[in-house]
């Protein structure tokens, strides 16, 4: 669904747009049983939640997932999804394969996501996807964002340790947002963010994929760490001053 302006408006506020339709449940069904397949077979590159435990459940992050089968793709070029983008970042976008491009798995007992900024204050044309697979709650480490946090003035803090994750001064800022399974949380990659430990029995799993507007004065079109996911690769430069 295309985006009204009163939803650009806050989303360019507060720096999130939730989209309010779910992916449909075959595509999420078709997503687990994948993603089950990959961490059975335990194919790297792979971020562990423990050093020197290799096992199907102590895998914290698949990585590089669109490489791994179509069906990612697929997901992170839903129209559900891209047509919310659209009005956030125009109508030319790129997926960026070297930014996240991994499902999080978190397993239980999964240490926080420390709370970070993706990127600096002077890049305003990066939204993240989250895109999940299963529901995302208080209970399993759902995702804090500091809203209006990517309008900041100063650029001083981008990251912060794993420990203490309750008690930083971004989580009294914070809003929780408990999505759905099959739900789409898109937010400026500026925005602080982090994700609380996962205090259930079992795993609470998500995409991220990084999404750009293309820039229209890259003479350089053929990027092979972007794909063209709407729209087209327009030059608006002077070729020849
Ligand atoms: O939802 C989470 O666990 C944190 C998401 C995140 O920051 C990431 O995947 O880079």
């Amino acid at each position: 669904m295309q985006l009204s302006n009163e939803d650009i408006w806050y989303c360019k506020q507060n720096g999130f747009h939730i989209v309010p339709d779910k992916l449909p449940t075959d595509l999420i069904k078709r997503l687990c049983k994948i993603t089950d397949k990959l961490l059975n077979s335990m194919e790297e590159p792979i971020i562990w939640e423990r050093k020197g435990c290799r096992s199907p459940e102590n895998i914290r992050r698949l990585s590089k997932i669109l490489s791994r089968d179509s069906v990612f793709l697929e997901a992170a070029t839903h129209p559900l999804i891209l047509d919310a983008l659209e009005g956030i970042l125009g109508p030319n976008i790129e997926l960026l394969t070297n930014k996240h491009n991994h499902l999080m798995v978190r397993p239980p007992k999964s240490y926080a996501v420390p709370w970070h900024s993706g990127e600096k204050t002077y890049n305003p044309v990066l939204f993240t996807a989250l895109i999940y697979l299963e529901d995302s709650t208080i209970e399993n480490g759902c995702i804090r964002i500091v809203p209006g946090s990517h309008q900041r003035p100063v650029d001083n803090v981008r990251s912060s340790s794993r420990s203490c994750f309750s008690s930083n001064q971004f989580y009294f800022k914070a809003l929780p947002v408990p999505m759905p399974r099959g739900g789409i949380l898109l937010f400026d990659d500026r925005l602080y963010h982090g994700a609380d430990i996962n205090h259930s029995q079992s795993s609470r799993r998500s995409m991220t994929i990084a999404y750009r507007t293309h820039d229209a004065h890259n003479v350089i079109k053929d990027d092979p760490e972007k794909i063209l996911v709407r729209g087209e690769r327009i030059y608006t430069g002077h070729p020849s001053p």
